[in-house]
């Protein structure tokens, strides 16, 4: 599993507000269909927050002040390349949400027992869509949303099913 040689670095944004979350279903490319945050690619010469400003500007179109939030390490059977993924959040954001050629931006509700972040205006929209995401989603998102810091390892077979054990790790809130 760490035969891999080359790590790629990725981004990934979330804007979590009033008792919802902002995803954006994917219309092409790597993880295509799947409800996801915005994010990419770290370019050579740009720091992983720079990347995950530019990627959210560039998909959702908007501007928000993100945080750091956690780090994913995916590895897939028989891949030389190993993922690291670094989340971000943010609780306010300026400019108009926008659907762009590669997402398409939608409002979901958080778990109505999330109490630290209320549940105004979240009523008539649709919850998370775990069963329209990757498969390790759950296992991540939640601490995603109390604010618990976290890293987290997932291995995968060369047919993308999750190869058990993996391992999370999680910070205080
Ligand atoms: P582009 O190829 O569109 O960037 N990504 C993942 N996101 C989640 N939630 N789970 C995974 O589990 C992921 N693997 C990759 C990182 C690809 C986008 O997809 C994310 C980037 O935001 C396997 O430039």
């Amino acid at each position: 599993w760490l035969s891999y040689k080359k790590t790629k670095f990725y981004t990934n944004a979330f804007i979590i507000q009033n008792g919802k979350i902002l995803l954006g279903y994917k219309k092409r490319g790597f993880g295509k269909h799947k409800y996801n945050g915005f994010g990419g690619k770290v370019e050579g010469n740009e720091t992983p927050l720079q990347a995950a400003v530019r990627e959210l500007e560039e998909e959702a179109g908007i501007q928000a002040p993100l945080e750091y939030a956690g780090t994913l390490l995916f590895y897939t059977q028989g891949s030389e390349f190993a993922f690291h993924i670094d989340i971000y959040r943010a609780e306010a954001f300026s400019g108009t949400i926008t659907e762009t050629e590669e997402m398409r931006p939608q409002w979901f509700s958080l778990p109505a027992d999330d109490n630290s972040l209320g549940q105004e205006g979240a009523t008539h929209i649709s919850p998370i869509p775990f069963a329209d995401m990757w498969d390790t989603d759950p296992y991540w998102i939640p601490h995603l949303v109390s604010k618990r810091t976290f890293v987290g390892r997932a291995d995968f077979t060369i047919d993308g099913e999750i190869y058990k054990p993996y391992k999370w790790w999680f910070g205080e809130p």
